[in-house]
């Protein structure tokens, strides 16, 4: 039975890009089966699969946590060209019962690689742990992730791939916190199920999760906001992405002004790989906020301390208003009941969450062992709870500071989700706008700690040279920013980082290098297969 909302088959770029951005793509588009045919014996690619990199435009370090998100789709993306063979052509069977995938790529320091596998069964394929074929991991981790996902008759069926070979390209930097990681996997996958004949069966929001699960397989304690942008962006529009109860998305539309704005990234060229910072970033982050959510809900006397229920301060929040359905009114007070008036229900329990948080969480860094006080979880446990699934380094944890921010960060998604749906939409609400880009980052600097020097150096020029508001995108600690920028002012605004920063820092960057590190951006169109 085919699903109703598959990942997309296109047959134009402009289903695709903006008009500009055809203009840019068709040439690479055209070169990439040139290439390819070079690549593979002189063949031509069946088809093409497309994942687009994204900007985060608030929400930042709580989509792990359960909240809500508001990323948007750039035209930046992963192509792979691909041809499949099945059993019944000629010259390109492997071993009976297997699989082969050969996976090369066009920027020459990812070498080529070549994996096999069996159909019903993934366990022979193996995560390379160094060496310039590493790459390759993303591609072996969506194949062992959307796996089990695949009906046994598409496995078993007598036209089932023999070989898949496939040509990267990639235009997302590396490691800049636009998601080229999480492009990869989701592109990876839809590699795999258009070569099984399978993209009717298995939906959109399946393959988004799909695509969340391949990419913990890589060692990152990942949220799901990248994979479910690159899956669901449409051009002009920015995602409202709720996890919880379950992964939904809602493409909100940027208000439009006169005078009119956009988004500029500017990369600070710092690289930040999450694969090996995480145990002191990433995944430390992640722990901290488990850590914070099993301390709030003992301070705050929720009796099922221990359950599922209080594993993430989401759930807290939760399980807090369903034990107590009158706080808000009885316990919350005039800044609650504010809020309340404002943004509704949601944003007055997130309030009344970060002021909670505020209160009882010990401010600081807290050892080991005043953590297990504060959250009842000791020796055993404390190992279980919150070390048994990604190794992390850290002599403190800060709880209250990760909490605060994560309260407010959540609270700030739905005031800038609520004023891109108001009525008025002139300049004030940019301003606006603007002030909660603001705000989040400095909680993600002071609370957080996630921004590094050079974001800093980058963001402080970026408001001296008239951004309305200006933050870090992604994880941090390096990678991009995102602006807020009057049209108008756009150029003025690119010239003037161009020479306050890359070109004081990096003096040597050539053209194409600047232009990569610093554009300005429009929300483009997600994943798709385009046939050849
Ligand atoms: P980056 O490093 O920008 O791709 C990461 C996570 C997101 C989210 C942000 C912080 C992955 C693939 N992505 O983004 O899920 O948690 O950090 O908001 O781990």
């Amino acid at each position: 039975m085919p699903v109703s909302d598959p990942v997309p088959l296109v047959s134009s770029l402009s289903d695709i890009y903006s008009p500009a951005g055809v203009a840019k793509s068709a040439l690479r588009w055209d070169r990439l089966a040139s290439q390819f045919s070079k690549a593979f014996n002189q063949s031509q690619p069946d088809f093409i699969a497309r994942a687009p990199g994204r900007v985060n435009l608030i929400g930042e370090h709580i989509d792990y946590v359960g909240f809500s998100v508001f990323p948007a789709a750039i035209e930046k993306d992963i192509l792979m060209a691909v041809k499949v063979h099945r059993s019944d052509d000629d010259g390109h069977s492997a071993a009976e019962g297997e699989l082969e995938v050969v996976i090369k790529n066009t920027t020459p320091r990812f070498e080529a690689h070549t994996f096999t596998s069996g159909y019903l069964e993934t366990d022979q394929v193996g995560l390379l742990d160094q060496g310039d074929q590493r790459w390759a991991n993303y591609f072996k981790v969506a194949f062992k992730g959307l796996h089990s996902h695949l009906p046994a008759e598409v496995l078993e069926s007598r036209s089932r791939p023999t070989r898949i070979e496939v040509l990267v390209d990639g235009t997302i930097p590396p490691e800049s916190s636009l998601s080229s990681s999480a492009a990869m996997t989701t592109c990876s996958s839809i590699v795999i199920l258009q070569a099984f004949g399978a993209r009717e069966r298995i939906d959109r929001t399946e393959m988004a999760e799909v695509a969340i699960e391949s990419e913990r397989l890589v060692g990152v304690n990942s949220g799901g906001m990248d994979q479910s942008a690159s899956i669901f962006s449409i051009p002009h529009h920015a995602l409202y992405i709720s996890f919880y109860p379950k992964l939904s998305v809602q493409p909100t539309r940027l208000p439009t002004s006169q005078p009119e704005h956009t988004f500029v990234i500017a990369n600070t060229l710092v690289v930040s790989d999450k694969k090996v910072t995480g145990p002191v970033n990433y995944n430390l982050r992640v722990v901290e906020t488990r850590m914070a959510a099993r301390a709030l809900a003992k301070a705050l006397g929720i009796e099922s301390n221990r359950g599922e229920e209080t594993k993430t301060l989401r759930l807290v929040l939760e399980t807090f208003f369903r034990e107590k359905p009158a706080a808000l009114e009885e316990e919350g007070g005039a800044e609650v009941l504010d809020t309340l008036r404002g943004y509704g229900e949601e944003a007055a329990r997130l309030r009344f969450m970060e002021l909670a948080s505020d209160r009882l969480l010990e401010k600081g860094g807290m050892t080991r062992e005043q953590v297990e006080v504060a959250t009842g979880f000791r020796g055993k446990d404390f190992d279980q709870e919150f070390l048994s699934s990604f190794p992390i380094r850290a002599e403190k944890f800060k709880l209250h500071a990760r909490s605060v921010h994560v309260f407010s960060e959540a609270l700030r998604v739905i005031q800038f989700k609520s004023l891109c749906s108001e009525e008025s939409k002139g300049p004030s609400t940019y301003a606006s706008l603007g002030e909660l880009m603001s705000s989040s980052q400095a909680s993600l600097r002071e609370l957080y700690e996630c921004s590094c020097p050079e974001l800093d150096e980058l963001i402080q020029l970026a408001s001296d040279s008239g951004a309305i508001g200006s933050r870090l995108t992604g994880a941090g600690w390096g990678g991009c920013t995102v602006h807020l920028v009057r049209k108008s002012d756009v150029p003025e605004f690119l010239a003037s980082l161009r020479r306050g920063y890359y070109e004081k820092r990096f003096p040597g960057l050539r053209e194409e290098e600047i232009n990569d590190a610093l554009f300005d951006t429009e929300p483009a169109g997600g994943a798709c297969v385009y046939q050849v």
